[in-house]
């Protein structure tokens, strides 16, 4: 199967974690892409019209995204514990807590792409603080209501919340973001420690 991939996308770097976690980190082939929404990459959008990145393609040809769904895949794909749980309500609720942290990375990708692409005269300081609001809020949740769950065995979820909050580190999007959740900044300490996490690191694209 081929994953198109780069080191600085945390919604690839979810699905790297989980093909860690799981035992299928061999059966992914690497495809470096570099993606924007200014300057598209025609290999992506060859199999994914949106663009985006992660994107897999299995041998057939089929093309899977986005990284929901390409880690609902690989979650079948394995003979571990499941990294989405089978009961309904269980899996109802690790999916709510991957949408959580989606959420926190979808609002730190429009920051970055404001900050890196968007000429300087165009950038809205109104749009940019909404964006930076939605990250703490959904921080002060989590540190509120989830802490609990994130002590579980692994799933979706903590893999997501986990890239989730190393993507505001990497992408510098809210200095200081530990001190106002710091419970849930000691979880993130100890997460990051997983072989899974340590071997996929966010690194800008040279
Ligand atoms: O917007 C574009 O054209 C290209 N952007 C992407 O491909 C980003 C890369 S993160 N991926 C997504 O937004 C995927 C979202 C999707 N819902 C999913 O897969 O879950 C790049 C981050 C960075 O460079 O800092």
């Amino acid at each position: 199967m081929k994953l198109y991939h780069s080191t600085a996308s945390p919604f690839v770097r979810k699905v790297m974690v989980l093909a860690y976690e799981t035992g299928l980190v061999d059966r992914l082939e690497l495809v470096s892409a570099v993606v924007s929404p200014v300057a598209r990459d025609a290999s992506v959008v060859a199999h994914n019209p949106t663009g985006h990145i992660p994107t897999l393609v299995l041998e057939d040809g089929t093309a899977l995204y986005d990284s929901g769904v390409i880690c609902q895949y690989l979650d079948t794909l394995h003979d571990g514990p499941p990294l989405l749980p089978a009961g309904p309500l269980d899996r109802a609720r690790a999916l709510c807590l991957q949408a959580l942290g989606d959420g926190i990375m979808n609002a730190g990708v429009l920051i970055r792409f404001e900050n890196a692409l968007r000429p300087s005269e165009l950038r809205w300081q109104a749009w940019l603080d909404g964006q930076s609001s939605k990250i703490q809020s959904s921080l002060d949740v989590l540190e509120s209501d989830w802490l609990a769950y994130l002590e579980q065995p692994v799933d979706i979820g903590a893999i997501t919340v986990a890239c989730a909050l190393s993507y505001i580190d990497f992408r510098e999007l809210r200095p200081g973001w530990r001190e106002t959740v710091p419970s849930l900044a000691d979880w993130h300490a100890r997460f990051a420690q997983r072989r899974s996490m340590q071997q996929t690191q966010l690194r800008a694209i040279s």
